[in-house]
């Protein structure tokens, strides 16, 4: 008998053969994909990718601006049973050296306009082949592709086998690469498939990043299972989600695009009359957002829960017979996945009472990329893992996020690790110590903010200081604002007192 294929690429393909001349995708500059030609591209793809004689697990790193075809490219990795790995493009030079270095990629995908960064870098970590992708269709991968065969059998996979790493940044040191299976992410497609009652028919405006796990497997994979037509926005503009949402039923973003998005006098009922569903995540939904929206659409929005290393893990009801959406609260666990809020001795807290959210469930990764004993940390002698997240069940099952117990900055739904701004600040002429904070940003939700130190006599300049991290780090990690100050309150463990920093600043963006 023939052996089942678990390769995630399988089923996301089902939905490929049942209408193949049907749109699948639609640009914003006026492009229009079939299943078909999502079929044959990524075949070619595959094919090229097949080309390299690449050794099983070997990862296939992308950097570059959101397009279709990057997606293609992500869907053609899984297709050749290749582990796909996609880098932020806000990410710079230092960054990118440590991700080629620590994955050992054996195939890089690039903007054209970055190569000659990329390339050295791509060389010294001893990466094999570098593609240039860019988002008009050029570039050297899609050249090589279309001169390979449009059939190609999807590689056979098991449950087990990676199927993505995504990095995410470390509390202290070293960013961690997730490593996610094929059986973590197809069980999760399907979950959601079902529990948001995704229908035939459902239309998604793609707003949001592809190298991320909202926009690359939540969104994505939600619509393709689906069968769903993506309107596919190459960056998020409020006014063209706009314009899309009288075709479309369903929309997912992060909080920002939600306040960003109220902020369009032309988002009324009437707008919206077509909409299904609006899903929020990644951060932090203010209860005001989620009322301004209630009265200005007549919708709901159902906000959910994730993260990189586990994908989905709680979300408020769908469908009316599942309980209704409680605004403030991330909903209930997700068929499947178990979550359970503890102290910090381990044991059980009951409804109400705040503790560390772990989880367990068919979604959970494999572990950090050559982390072992990180890996051992994070979960727990019985196998749960552990979130970072604080929070509370109430009477009725339902989770609310209180807060996080790693040190996390989420701004605009991109994560920022203080740890790794604070390392550069302190790597810097002049700069005896630094503390970054978020503090309360009315567009980014969290905005983050530095309060440095000068060494004796160092004169310290603020757009300086800013000049220099945007060279080193990804624009959106570089604090919007720097103070100086003489010192940095401390307890009498010797411990930064940042929430006195915190409050100091809190009006700031407000
Ligand atoms: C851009 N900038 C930011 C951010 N984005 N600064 C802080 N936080 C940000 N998120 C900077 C730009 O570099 C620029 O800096 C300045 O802000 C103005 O840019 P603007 O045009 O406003 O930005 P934008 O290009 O419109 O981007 C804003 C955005 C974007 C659309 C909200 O950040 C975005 O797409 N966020 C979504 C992130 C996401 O998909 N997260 C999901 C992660 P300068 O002026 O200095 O050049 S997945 C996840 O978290 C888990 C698993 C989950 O549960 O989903
Ligand atoms: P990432 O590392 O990018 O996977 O981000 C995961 C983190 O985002 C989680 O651990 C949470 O802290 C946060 N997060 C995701 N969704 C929500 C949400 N709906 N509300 C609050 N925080 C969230």
């Amino acid at each position: 008998m023939k052996k089942h294929n678990s390769n995630l690429f399988c089923a996301l393909r089902a939905a490929f053969d049942q209408n193949p001349n049907a749109v699948a995708i639609e640009t914003d500059n006026g492009l229009a994909y079939t299943w078909h030609d999502l079929e044959r591209a990524t075949a070619m793809l595959a094919n090229l990718l097949g080309s390299l004689r690449l050794p099983a697990g070997s990862r296939v790193a992308a950097q570059t601006d959101k397009s279709v075809e990057a997606l293609l490219l992500y869907l053609a990795t899984l297709r050749a049973g290749l582990v796909y790995l996609p880098l932020n493009i806000a990410y710079q030079q230092a960054e990118l050296d440590y991700f080629l270095r620590d994955a050992e990629p054996a195939v890089v995908v690039c903007a054209s306009r970055n190569l000659p960064w990329v390339g050295p870098l791509a060389d010294k970590a001893g990466v094999a082949h570098v593609f240039t992708l860019d988002d008009d269709r050029t570039g050297s991968l899609l050249a090589r592709a279309a001169q390979m065969s449009d059939r190609h059998e999807p590689a056979h996979r098991d449950v087990d086998d990676l199927a993505a790493i995504l990095y995410t940044s470390g509390t202290t040191g070293r960013s961690k690469g997730a490593m996610l299976t094929h059986g973590n992410l197809l069980s999760n497609a399907r979950t959601l498939q079902a529990y948001w009652d995704w229908q035939p028919g459902d239309v998604l405006i793609h707003a949001l990043p592809i190298f991320h796990v909202h926009g690359l497997f939540v969104a994505s994979h939600g619509a393709l299972l689906n069968g769903s037509t993506m309107l596919w926005l190459s960056k998020f503009d409020p006014r063209a989600v706009l314009e899309r949402l009288p075709r479309a039923t369903v929309f997912m973003g992060v909080p920002t695009l939600y306040v960003r998005l109220l902020a369009e006098p032309g988002l009324t009922r009437e707008a919206c009359a077509r909409m299904r569903l609006f899903v929020s995540g990644s951060a932090p939904l203010l209860i005001e957002t989620f009322r301004e929206w209630q009265t200005r659409t007549g919708h709901t929005l159902l906000e959910r829960y994730g993260m990189s290393e586990t994908v989905m893990l709680a979300s408020n009801p769908c469908r009316a017979e599942d309980g209704e959406r409680v605004g403030g609260t991330v909903g209930r666990p997700l068929p499947g996945v178990q979550i359970r809020v503890v102290g910090d001795d381990g044991a059980l807290l009951a409804a109400d009472e705040v503790g560390h959210i772990q989880v367990r469930g068919p979604n959970v990764f494999k572990g950090y990329w050559r982390m072992p004993e990180k890996t051992a940390e994070e979960f727990t002698a019985d196998g749960w893992f552990k979130t970072g997240d604080v929070g509370r069940f109430d009477g009725r099952g339902y989770l609310t996020i209180v807060g996080r117990s790693k040190d996390l900055i989420i701004s605009g739904g991109y994560n920022v690790y203080p740890a790794e701004i604070e390392s550069h600040l302190n790597d810097t002429e002049g700069v005896a110590e630094s503390a970054v904070v978020g503090v309360p940003h009315a567009d980014f939700g969290e905005g983050v903010i530095a309060i440095v130190v000068p060494r004796p006599g160092a004169v310290l300049d603020e757009a300086a200081l800013v000049a220099r991290l945007k060279q080193q780090i990804a624009n959106y990690k570089v604090p919007k604002r720097i103070f100086f100050q003489d010192e940095l309150p401390r307890n009498a463990m010797g411990k930064v007192q940042k929430n006195l920093l915190r409050s100091q600043h809190e009006k700031l963006f407000a």
